[in-house]
């Protein structure tokens, strides 16, 4: 539809911009034309939103000219580059990340402070972007940051839902979801880029057919294809000139045109197909951990992996033509976990069908391409799909992974002749009354590369999930423990810390997070310890601030933070920590004084909507929150409150402001944390199990500065047999004293039995979460904790040097990692101004 300009010669001075001024004076300038001229606001404009968008833009025309470099720096270099597929990323809000990466947050506020306006409430203006669940999609998020901030040519691919995470309201004490329609007042960040618009095939069938060389082919006929059109969002590096690019595909019906021909005469069949279309980037399925079979929720892995194969495809073709001899040496696709492990059967289609390449070079470019991250020990969580949905939805895929099964099965039978079970056990296709397919199996087979992300995951997943794999393959098996950006989650979020930190250890820290061990010897330093505390109970005060307004309850500063945020699960255990709450409020209606300082209890967390049981833990959580609350017998010790719709603005407020981190999942089935290391970051302390990274973060802070309780995961892989909680609870006094007041209904005077499910569990033998068996050396670490924290000196040297220890789990050394292991990527500078 774009009228072709190459014959013509284009103006120079369109192409090439003069730098745009960083100071808060063109910044303010350009604020007030968008603001009044482009939205046409004026001093009446009652939102915070028209300022939030005057602002976002005048941002976004700085980033560009630098982004625009940064992808000319790329094509130039004809370097290696990385795809990281992912059906999840949770950015959060991007103007004060934009600003801090810019280097210009004092020049906006300047600014805004001249026209009369309040930095703090145009930020909050902003919507959090939230396209993922939870630790997974904030992690794929922190990695794009820091490859930005390494200048790696790193590209993000993902779905571009119309609604996010729902949003989550409480009512009643019970969950309550609503729609998150963050797209209604549009995206200042996003540029949409139809000229890159791919078509996408779906149903239909395949044919055997004699191609032009004589060569019989199959071919994959009658499909109803789908558009999806990118949205480029803009990755600014932390000050370093770099704009990365996460590109985002929407799905459109191909033109009504076009449909109204294929369906003469079914015109309202027709507009229905369109809608159909549409459904595929409708809504992030809110499912953590595990999946239902969905055909949507397939169609969505396959619209991301075709489009974004398609995408890297048309951009090689572009520079290298029909020669693919170099494209493993140029390529790299990461699999975030299972969800775009279909790709690898897509890269297969692509090149054999369409770009005609022989199976065996397509194959040995695919598995030099794929490389593969497990993020979850939970066998529930593994993806498997039917193969009759496979044959419906996909049937051209279905065939290669038929092929590719083929050819792996036998190469099995090569190594271990006649071992059938080990042959059955590892075909990608499960047999029985309902064949499916194993969507890990295919990431494996098709990567050169599979990581854990932690190395406590990594090892069981050798063991255990992944144990024929190793044994076949060790080499592709390797560890990468998880980070998250000191941008966002130290140097953002926490503005005091980020002072003392500059003025201690000077500014490198942001980018080089190890220089904070040079804070250890001050950990000593009262006067230091003094400024310490002081910073920590503003942010308290910030945290309490939000408490006060969200929930109606009051959280004093003195009383010790203690803090549980994250996806509700039961492996996660938020039920262990309201039972100690529990125990802690019976102590002290028994006027037991020895409880040590008195706290406030915060958790927050969504459950997703068809998980019943963690919905009712929500409930109790809010009950016990009821009346522990309302007695004023308790309220001088104990405070508890759970705080709404938790996202990634509200751990912006609560990683800064926390005293305690409660990291306390059954050993074994969290693979590895990334709130903990945001908490530790903050210099809060970490009360957890010997699972996923808190091994790590305890090795790195030393015991004595880490509240370590529960059974090790080996351990709880030996209790399966033997486990008998009632005797457990029998035995334990403190928690049959718990299970009474739960069972007596103390908590649920005028909605009978609603908690009989909870209490089954605790008392059920084959609870696979072991609650009852860590309980009693939960209550003692918290009782060391509870008693440390009166000892202020004490408590504040150990937080300085969980601070000051946190070094390893910034992104940048995770990214590092993977750059240097797994992509051979090497960092490219942006070009300079003014020389294209
Ligand atoms: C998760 C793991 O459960 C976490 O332990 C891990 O830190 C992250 C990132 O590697 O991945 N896997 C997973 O499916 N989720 C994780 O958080 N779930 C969600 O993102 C909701």
């Amino acid at each position: 539809p774009f009228k072709d300009l190459t014959e013509s010669s284009p103006n120079e001075r369109l192409f090439k911009l003069d730098p745009l001024g960083m100071d808060a004076e063109s910044l303010g300038r350009d604020f007030q034309h968008y603001f009044a001229h482009t939205l046409g606001r004026d001093r009446d404009c009652r939102s915070a939103y028209y300022p939030y968008k005057a602002l976002a833009v005048s941002l976004r025309d700085r980033l560009m000219e630098r982004w625009k470099r940064t992808r000319h720096a790329h094509d130039q270099a004809n370097c290696k580059r990385t795809y990281y597929l992912s059906l999840e990323f949770l950015m959060g809000r991007s103007l004060s990340n934009a600003l801090l990466n810019l280097g210009i947050t004092d020049e906006a506020r300047q600014a805004l402070y001249e026209m009369g306006l309040q930095y703090e409430e145009i930020e909050s203006a902003e919507m959090d972007a939230g396209l993922g669940n939870g630790g997974l999609g904030r992690l794929a998020a922190c990695f794009l940051d820091s490859c930005a901030t390494l200048q790696l040519p790193v590209k993000g691919y993902g779905l571009r839902y119309e609604y996010g995470m729902f949003r989550q309201l409480v009512e009643n004490g019970r969950q309550v979801e609503e729609p998150d329609h963050w797209l209604r007042d549009g995206n200042p960040w996003e540029l949409e880029r139809p000229e890159y618009t791919q078509r996408i095939p779906f149903g239909g069938r395949t044919e055997t057919y004699t191609d032009q060389q004589g060569r019989s082919t199959q071919r994959w006929v009658e499909t109803h294809d789908v558009l999806a059109v990118p949205y480029d969002i803009p990755i600014p590096g932390y000050r370093n000139d770099t704009i990365n690019t996460l590109r985002l595909w929407s799905a459109t019906a191909t033109d009504v045109f076009d449909l109204g021909e294929f369906n003469a005469g079914s015109y309202p069949e027709s507009v229905a197909a369109k809608n159909d279309a549409e459904h595929i980037t409708m809504v992030l399925y809110p499912n953590d951990a595990s999946e239902n079979g969905k055909e949507l929720r397939l169609r969505q892995q396959y619209f991301l992996a075709c489009a974004s194969i398609k995408d890297v495809i048309r951009e090689w073709q572009r520079l290298h033509g029909n020669d693919f001899s170099e494209f493993a040496d140029k390529n790299c696709f990461q699999l975030n976990d299972t969800h775009p492990a279909v790709s690898v059967a897509e890269l297969m289609r692509q090149l054999v069908d369409l770009h005609h390449l022989e199976w065996d070079q397509a194959w040995g470019i695919t598995t030099r391409t794929m490389a593969y991250t497990n993020h979850t020990l939970l066998p529930e969580a593994l993806e498997r799909w039917p193969v009759r949905l496979f044959r419906t939805l996909l049937p051209r895929i279905l065939e290669i992974i038929y092929e590719i099964n083929a050819r792996f099965l036998s190469q099995v039978a090569s190594r271990w002749p006649g071992d059938m079970d080990r042959q059955r056990r590892m075909s990608l296709i499960e047999e029985g009354d309902d064949p499916q397919v194993r969507m890990a199996f295919l990431a494996i087979v098709g990567s050169f590369s599979v990581n854990g992300v932690a190395a406590l995951h990594s090892e069981l997943l050798k063991q255990g999930l992944f144990r024929d794999w190793y044994e076949l393959w060790p080499d592709k098996f390797n560890n990468k423990t998880n980070g998250v950006t000191p941008r966002r989650w130290l140097a953002m979020c926490n503005p005091g810390l980020r002072e003392l930190l500059d003025e201690t250890v000077g500014e490198g820290w942001v980018t080089e997070l190890g220089k904070l061990e040079q804070l250890a010897p001050k950990a000593e330093d009262s006067a230091f310890q003094e400024r310490w505390d002081k910073i920590k109970r503003e942010n308290k005060a910030r945290l309490a601030q939000m408490v006060s307004s969200t929930c109606r309850i009051d959280f004093p500063v003195e009383f010790m933070f203690d803090v549980q945020v994250k996806r509700i699960h039961e492996y996660k255990r938020q039920l262990l920590n309201i039972l100690h709450v529990i125990h802690l409020y019976n102590r002290i209606k028994h006027g037991d004084g020895q409880v040590g300082a008195p706290r406030c209890v915060l958790v927050g967390g969504k459950a997703a909507p068809g998980y019943e049981i963690a919905k009712l833990i929500i409930k109790l959580i809010n009950n016990v929150a009821k009346v522990v609350n309302s007695d004023p017998a308790v309220t001088d010790q104990l405070r508890v409150a759970f705080i709404p719709d938790y996202r990634v603005s509200v751990m912006e407020i609560l990683a800064p402001g926390t005293d305690l981190s409660e990291q306390i999942s059954t050993a074994g089935k969290e693979a590895s944390g990334t709130g903990n290391m945001k908490f530790m970051m903050n210099g809060a302390l970490t009360i957890g199990t010997l699972d996923g990274a808190n091994i790590e973060i305890r090795e790195r802070v030393g015991e004595e500065n880490f509240f370590l309780f529960g059974l090790t995961a080996e351990e709880v892989s030996h209790m399966r047999s033997h486990y008998d909680p009632d005797g457990i609870i029998a035995h334990d006094e403190a928690l049959r004293e718990v299970m009474e007041l739960l069972e007596c209904g103390h908590f649920n005077q005028f909605e009978p039995g609603i908690f009989d499910p909870i209490i089954h569990g605790i008392r059920n033998p084959a609870d696979p979460w072991l609650t009852a068996a860590d309980f009693d050396s939960y209550r003692r670490a918290q009782k060391q904790a509870a008693l440390a924290y009166l000892d202020r000196e004490r408590w504040l040297r150990m937080s300085i040097l969980n601070t000051a220890h946190s070094g390893h789990f910034s992104s940048d050394r995770t990214i590092a990692e993977y750059r240097d292991d797994i992509w051979q990527l090497k960092p490219v500078e942006p070009t300079p101004y003014g020389t294209w």
